[in-house]
Parts: C-alpha cells; structure tokens; sequence
C-alpha cells in the first residue's frame, strides 16, 4: 500500500510545530514520492478540533497517522492555561488564611480539570483519528510522539489505542522504517496491547542522523496553515542547530531524551534553512537546542554559525535560546549581540556554588559572571531570565543568602530591569536523578503515576521539601500578594529584606569537583 502519511500537531499554545515539520521533511527526502500533510490544531479553535480533524482525515485518508503532543506538566511559575498553577499549589498547601486557602482549593481544581479536560481531549482526539482512517484504510497504523509522550510514554500507553506505536525521543529514523515496512524491534518504541516498553528504554541512544536543512518550499506545500505562523510578527520559529546535552543536571530530562551525544547540524544548511525562513518574513528565530552552547568544545560551532548568520546578510534578525553562560568568550559575545541575541534564559537554578555542584550542574557561577561582562561589554542590553529552583537539594539559609548575593551581581551588570528572576519550583519528572533520590529516600513509591495531579501527589511532586518548603511557601505567597506582576523579583526582595545578603565571595567559593558518581544526598 502506498504510504500517506498525515502529521497532527495535537492542541497547544502557538508553537511553532518544528517537530512534525522536520519528521515530514526528513521522509520527503528520502521517499519522494509518499503524499504527505501536515494538520496543526495549534491554529483550530478548541470546539472545531474534532470536526476538523474528520475533515482532514476524510480528504487525505492516510495510512499512517503520526501524532505529534508537545506539553503535557503544568507547573508553571507564571500565568498559563487557566491561571498560575504554582500560585494556586502554594496557597492550598501554605497558606494560614482559609479564605486564600479555599481559593487556592478551587483554582486548582480549575487547573486540575483544564488538565484532566485536555489530557482526555488528546485521548479522544487520538482515538477518535484512528477511527476515522481506519474507515478508509482499515490497515492504518497510528504514531504518537513528541515531547509530552518522551516524558510520559510509560504511562500514556495505558489510555492509547490497542496497535498505536509509542515513540520515545526523535521520530526520523521510526518513521522511516514505518514507510519501508521494516522491523521497530530496534527503535525507541513499543506497540500499546502487542509490546511493553523495554526497561531504561528511554536511556537508549539516539540514532544519528545528519541533518540538512529544512526544505520549507515542500512544508509550505502540504501545511495549509503554515501562513497563521508568518503573519505573527513576533512569533519566534523554531530551528534547531543540535541535539543532545552532555551535562547532568539532577533534576533534568531533556539529557535524557535527547542523549548526551552532542550532534551539531553543520551551520550552512541551518543558515540555508534560516534564510528560507527569512525570505519569507521571518525575523525572529528560536534555537531550539537544550542548550545552545553545551559546553565549551561547541563554542566554535556557535562561532562559525552566527559569522555565517551575519554572511548570510539577515542583519535584522532577532534571536532567543537556552544558554549556558559558563561556555561563552568575547569573541563570541560580540557576535551574539551583532547577530541579534534579544533574549536568553540561564537556568543556573542557584546563585550558590556548592548547591550547583550537589545538583551535578558543572556550572562555574564565577565563569558565568565573568562571561555576563563580556557579554554586556559586548552591547547586549536585552532581557536576560534567570531560572531559579530554590530547595532543590541541601537548601539553607546560607545558600539562599548567597543566591542573592550572585543575583544582585547579574543585576549590576545588566541593569536590574533587565534581569529577570524566574522562580521555578522543580515540577519532579520520571526518569531523572532527582526521581530516583525520592524513590530511594522513600519521598515517592515504586509505581507512583507522574501524571496524577491529585494535591497529595502534587505535595511530593512540586519539589520544596521540609524543612524549608513552608518557609518559601510564606514568602511566595507574601510575594504575590505584594506584586503579583513582578512575582520573581518580590521574591528575591522580600528573601534579602527576611534573611539579608551573603558577600559575594561566599556564593562562588566552593571548590569546583567533578559532579559526584554516587546517590544524591540529601540533609534535609
Ligand atoms: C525549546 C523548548 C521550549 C521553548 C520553545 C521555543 C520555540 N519557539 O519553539 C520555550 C522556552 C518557549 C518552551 C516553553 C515551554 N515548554 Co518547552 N521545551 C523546549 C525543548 C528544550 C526543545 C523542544 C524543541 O523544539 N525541540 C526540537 C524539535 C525538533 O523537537 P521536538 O519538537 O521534540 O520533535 C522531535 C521529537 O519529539 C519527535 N517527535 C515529535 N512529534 C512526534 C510524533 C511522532 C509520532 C514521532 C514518532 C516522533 C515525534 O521527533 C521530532 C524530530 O526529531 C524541550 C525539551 C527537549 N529537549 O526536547 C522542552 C519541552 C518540549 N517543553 C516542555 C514544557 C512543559 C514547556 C512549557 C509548558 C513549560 C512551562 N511549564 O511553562 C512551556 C510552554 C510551552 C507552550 N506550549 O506554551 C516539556 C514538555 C513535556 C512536559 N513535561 O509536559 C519539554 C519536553 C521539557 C520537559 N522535559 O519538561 N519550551
Ligand atoms: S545543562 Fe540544561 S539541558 Fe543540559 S542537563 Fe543541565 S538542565 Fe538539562
């Protein structure tokens, strides 16, 4: 049977779909003649996703359906779908007040029933898909993947169709041995009712593939809807310039997910995939990268990619991405800041360096500092945002002190108004050391369900243990109370007028070792 295969990007915020837009790319390259569509319910108002799925399907009749889910987790620290679920989380759980108590009860029982209400909807939408293409080709064969289902995949397959493939981590090479009808046995994978998902599968490498650039004449021409993404004038597309993080951050899975094999895309064909993008009015662009500059070895990849940027002559560009501050040079900073870079996150997690190296990070705070004057010395006078976990692992208020101290810094080279401190507390993923430290600790069960937000779960899963969790509980909520629209820098003011500022000197002075091979330890 002659393949056809149709991409759904199941509902989201508007995102650029690069996921099924470099799957499609990638088939089309190597089999030319399979008929291809793209179906983005990102740009379809939420009551006509199921009748404009049907629609979809009835014209094209696929034979391979290929889900595409980004975001499942919540636990934003700003505004999101429904309201602020950590604010929500935090005055249930800490609040003294039983009014704010209440109203943090029923905004996430709002919360709770937009994510309940969603997850069911992917589900149904799954379902319901599969239905309908196996009406005009009862062979039809359904994949699902993307970001949410590599975070989930244990757990989803227990509410997907009987038959539907599983896929864990990149698409391309699954894809492929879809079309020529080879053996998955061997792909990050399994089959919901015939396979069960290998154990440690999603520990499994990656299969390298060499990536060219994104053909967006052949994308333009199976997605109808890719105009909805050039018309928004400050939508940052997404392209990617790697995969992977060598790194081993506690709390993180995307080193998972992606492996820790750096594979960079070479700079011409992702300049060449730029400017595809570029002449067709496109000036903001996200690297997509887990980390834009993994550590220092890559520094000339990003070196020769941002010189070919500026040759390429897309002098009025913007750019954001995830960077780690450590791997960054002068040289490199002039070129950011001539090729762009409007806007960065640095997820440092703590202004502490010792708590950095418990956490298995790598950072050098003082590198990091230093790069931050180069970079500023460079011109850049945009928006930084700073991640900060706070009671990760061995918080004290020593640590929190320090973390002041090394924010106030990064506020006195970039401008206070430039800095921004985004509070995140770790929403807790499967497959993560942190994980295995709470299985081991006894925090979490064997067999605890990830994707169950009942407020118990979340309790454990919205990392900020005792003895401090209620401590930060207090501050968070006074900090919402004072400024709810500048919630981060409240936060760190209201931390230093409680608890005063470290010297400087004390937040970078533990002694740099190579991350620990052995269990986390937790004093707490
Ligand atoms: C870059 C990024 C962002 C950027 C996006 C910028 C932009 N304009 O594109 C920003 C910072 C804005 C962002 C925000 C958020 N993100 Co984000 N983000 C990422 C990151 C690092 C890369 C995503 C990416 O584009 N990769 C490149 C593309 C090419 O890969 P891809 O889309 O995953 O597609 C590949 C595979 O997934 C697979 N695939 C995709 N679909 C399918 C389908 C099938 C059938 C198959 C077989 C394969 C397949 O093949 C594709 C090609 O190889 C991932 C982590 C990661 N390393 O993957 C998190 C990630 C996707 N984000 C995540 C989340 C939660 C969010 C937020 C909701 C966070 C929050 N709480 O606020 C927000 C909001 C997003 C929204 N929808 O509004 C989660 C989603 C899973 C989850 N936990 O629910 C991830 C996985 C991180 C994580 N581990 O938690 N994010
Ligand atoms: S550097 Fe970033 S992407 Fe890499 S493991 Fe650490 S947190 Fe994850």
């Amino acid at each position: 049977m002659e393949s056809r295969i149709l991409y759904v990007r199941l509902p989201c915020n508007p995102i650029f779909p690069i996921g099924v837009v470099y799957l499609a790319d990638h088939v089309h390259k190597l089999f030319p003649q399979v008929q291809q569509r793209i179906f983005d319910l990102g740009t379809v108002p939420p009551i006509d996703y199921a009748t404009a799925l049907d629609a979809c399907i009835d014209e094209f009749q696929p034979t391979l359906l290929v889900f595409s889910w980004r975001d499942i987790q919540i636990y934003a620290p700003v505004g999101g779908r429904g309201g602020n679920p950590l604010q929500y989380t935090f005055e249930f759980f800490y609040s003294r007040n039983p009014l704010v108590k209440l109203k943090g009860a029923l905004g996430l029982l709002r919360i709770a029933g937009g994510y309940y209400g969603e997850l069911w909807q992917n589900l149904g939408l799954i379902k319901r898909g599969t239905r309908r293409a196996q009406r005009y080709n009862p062979e039809a064969k359904v994949v699902v993947g993307g970001g949410a289902v590599s975070v989930f995949y244990e757990q989803l397959g227990k509410s997907l169709p009987k038959g539907a493939i599983v896929s864990v981590g990149e698409g391309e090479t699954l894809l492929e041995k879809l079309v020529r009808g080879e053996s998955l046995q061997n792909e990050r994978c399994y089959v919901v009712g015939e396979t069960q998902p290998r154990d440690r599968l999603i520990h499994e490498a990656p299969a390298p593939i060499e990536k060219t650039a994104c053909n967006y004449d052949y994308i333009q021409s199976i997605w109808n809807e890719f105009e909805y993404y050039l018309q928004a004038e400050d939508f940052y597309v997404g392209v990617q310039t790697k995969r992977g993080c060598p790194h081993n951050c506690c709390y993180c899975i995307y080193t998972v997910i992606e492996g820790k094999q750096v594979r960079v895309n070479p700079a011409d064909e992702v300049v060449a995939e730029m400017r595809q993008l570029y002449d067709r009015g496109i000036r903001n662009f996200w690297f997509t990268d887990a980390q834009l500059i993994p550590a220092r070895k890559y520094i000339d990849d990003v070196v020769e990619l941002l010189q070919k940027v500026l040759q390429a002559g897309m002098q009025d560009i913007h750019w954001a991405a995830y960077i780690r501050a450590d791997n960054l040079t002068p040289e490199l900073c002039d070129l950011m800041v001539k090729t762009g870079m409007n806007y960065f996150e640095i997820g440092i997690t703590s202004g502490s360096q010792e708590l950095v190296r418990k956490m298995r990070m790598g950072y050098n705070l003082r590198t990091v500092l230093q790069n931050c004057r180069d970079l500023k010395a460079a011109g850049f006078n945009d928006l930084v945002s700073v991640n900060y976990s706070f009671n990760v692992i061995d918080e004290t208020l020593d640590t929190i002190r320090q973390t002041i101290a090394y924010h106030r810094e990064l506020e006195n080279i970039f401008g206070a108004d430039k800095v921004e401190p985004a509070i995140f507390f770790i929403g807790l993923q499967p497959h993560t050391h942190l994980e295995e430290f709470a299985l081991q600790n006894e925090v979490l069960r064997p067999g605890y369900d990830p994707m169950n937000i009942k407020p118990w779960t979340v309790r454990k899963l919205l990392w900020n243990p005792e003895p401090l969790g209620s401590f930060f509980g207090e501050v968070c909520l006074q900090a919402w109370k004072r400024n709810p629209n500048d919630f981060g820098r409240e936060v760190m003011n209201i931390l230093e007028e409680r608890l005063g500022r470290a010297p400087l000197e004390e937040a970078l002075s533990a002694p740099i070792v190579e991350p620990p091979t052995k269990p986390l330890v937790l004093s707490a």
